[in-house]
């Protein structure tokens, strides 16, 4: 049986030149060409620095560190050394850090230099022995320490089900799950996604991706980076979005995938052309919702039509519109299903529904996770007695296969393709001084598709000021979590079985910031 390690197939697709360049930085402070030699070498010694830790088969590496290629290459270390990777979105704060640490019991963290000093001592107390430290100039632990190994690593031999990665998902009771990915799992999608989206051989030209989307989640770490390292294609890398540089950029690519908010952002731009994307042949948006005034103008202004997908962390790629030909993408849909991938729509009884009617979607597949870290019964749940994921998605298939969602049954907000669950925030918000209760909801936002807005309801004799709460949310959860505003009111509207009524404050609310 050969070795289904994921990076073995990553390095197979290496270049047979292994000095051309693989990886161009393009916003730090001088550009830094990285070859695929670099990639293999790199991550070979930081594998090596990872065997010598003598750690138990399958621990997990968490991570949560600056985006740079020496984190692409630790990613790669620890799919070689066949750990479990561990990503964390870098806006996470030390309550969010602890909770994660706490439950995935990491046996190696990697955290920036300037967390270095809370992040060891939650680490540290959680029973990790090594902490580790990476920064976006090459410099801490991690690197010096890898230096000492040698630059030849020879996989690790993995199966398609053991786990490659866990991807932190929030539940709808505010407590984070562990969504267990799979060698299998990730490769599978990689190649379908290879075959769909038609990346172009060295033969053909060749293909270059703009990669400008953090490397802590599915979109940026898996469905971007896999696509270019399994066809052997050159990343133009932006440790952040910057609309401007990145334009300046799409004459020298081929390919760019961004979250909606990329787009809106671009198009705000007057020098976003025809001209500027003469050499693009894709561009690939997902993770929230494509509004269709989006999807519009960017064929208008670019010539180009948008290619939306849809996926998630427990999934990764689920449908997609075609590739070819262009206007077989439909605006306001996410496609077909991936070759491979189950897509059926039942109602909340668990009936099948007919093409065209409005239901719960579900999906089957290779690409389907292996269940939540620790969670069996969390896991059961989401799961359909005949196998089938319920997505918590909401939406229908018409009779030609496009899948089309209208919306979610899980309590969610999309923020710039960050999710957020309101009963996360409402948790610490009603845990704050003088708040009785709230009501977190998502209502338009012309930059970030959804913006997270607090409805609060103070205890008798309590007066709250919603600044002041939104300056005390900010440092205990992420950034993107803390409301953009929040109205404090005498009482919540709910029905008559007592629940809150959010619909009622999202239309209360939708003309909040213009949308
Ligand atoms: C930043 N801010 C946000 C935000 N991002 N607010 C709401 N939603 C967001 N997404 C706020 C910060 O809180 C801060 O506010 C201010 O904006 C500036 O922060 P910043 O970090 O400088 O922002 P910026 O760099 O402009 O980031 C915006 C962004 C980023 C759109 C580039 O959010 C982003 O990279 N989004 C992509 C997320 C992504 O990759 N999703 C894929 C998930 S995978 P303040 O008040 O603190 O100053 C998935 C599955 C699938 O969903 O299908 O792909
Ligand atoms: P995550 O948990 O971050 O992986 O987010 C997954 C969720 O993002 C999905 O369940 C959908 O609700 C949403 N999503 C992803 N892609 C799209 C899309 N193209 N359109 C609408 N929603 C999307």
């Amino acid at each position: 049986m050969p070795n289904q390690n994921l990076f073995a197939a990553l390095r197979a697709a290496f270049p047979a030149d292994l000095d051309q360049v693989a990886v161009e930085t393009a916003d730090t402070p001088a550009p830094l060409h990285y070859t695929w030699r670099d990639l293999d070498r790199g991550s070979a010694m930081i594998a090596n620095l990872l065997d010598s830790l003598d750690l138990p088969p399958a621990s997990r590496i968490a991570v949560q560190v600056d985006k740079s290629v020496e984190a692409l290459m630790l990613y790669l270390a620890v799919l070689r050394a066949g750990h479990v990777y561990l990503p964390l979105n870098t806006a996470y704060q030390a309550g969010e850090i602890e909770y994660f640490i706490g439950n995935a019991e990491p046996a190696v963290v990697v955290c920036s230099a300037r967390n270095f000093g809370w992040v060891s001592k939650i680490a540290f107390k959680a029973g990790t022995r090594n902490v580790f430290t990476l920064a976006d100039d090459r410099s801490g632990s991690l690197l010096d320490r890898a230096a000492q190994h040698a630059d030849t690593h020879r996989p690790a031999e993995r199966r398609a089900s053991d786990l490659a990665a866990i991807l932190y998902t929030s539940g709808t009771t505010g407590r984070s799950k562990g969504a267990m990915l799979s060698h299998g799992n990730l490769l599978s999608n990689a190649r379908v996604l290879k075959q769909a989206w038609a990346w172009r051989s060295a033969a053909e030209g060749g293909d270059v991706l703009i990669h400008a989307l953090p490397i802590f989640h599915v979109h940026g770490l898996f469905v971007a980076t896999h696509g270019a390292l399994l066809n052997g294609s050159r990343m133009i890398w932006f440790a952040r979005f910057d609309p401007k540089a990145v334009i300046a950029r799409l004459p020298d690519a081929t390919v760019f995938m961004g979250v909606p908010t990329l787009y809106v952002r671009m198009l705000a731009e007057p020098a976003l052309t025809r001209e500027a994307c003469r050499n693009m042949r894709l561009f690939v948006s997902g993770s929230a919702p494509l509004l269709p005034e989006t999807f519009t103008a960017w064929k208008e202004r670019t010539g180009h039509t948008l290619l939306e997908r849809y996926g998630m962390s427990e999934t990764v790629m689920l449908t997609s519109n075609p590739y070819r030909p262009e206007s077989a993408r439909r605006g306001g849909t996410v496609g077909l299903p991936l070759p491979g991938v189950g897509v059926r729509v039942h109602d909340d009884k668990g009936r099948p529904l007919p093409a065209g009617e409005v239901g719960g979607i579900e999906v089957k597949g290779p690409n389907v996770f292996q269940g939540y870290w620790r969670m069996p019964e969390k896991t059961a749940d989401e799961f359909t007695t005949d196998l089938w994921f319920k997505t918590g998605d909401v939406g229908r298939i018409d009779a030609d296969g496009y899948v089309t969602i209208v919306g979610r049954s899980k309590d969610l907000v999309i923020s710039g393709g960050y999710n957020v669950y309101p009963a996360e925030v409402e948790g610490i918000l009603n845990g704050m001084p003088g708040v009785a209760e709230s009501a977190v909801v998502g209502v338009p936002h012309p930059d970030f598709g959804e913006a997270v807005v607090a409805v609060v309801v103070p205890r008798p004799g309590a007066t709250l000021d919603g600044a002041a709460l939104v300056a005390a949310l900010k440092g205990r959860i992420a950034n993107f979590k803390v409301p953009k505003q929040v109205f404090i009111v005498d009482e919540l509207p709910r029905n008559a079985m007592g629940k809150v009524q959010k619909n009622l404050l999202r239309e209360r609310h939708k003309g909040l910031f213009g949308g």
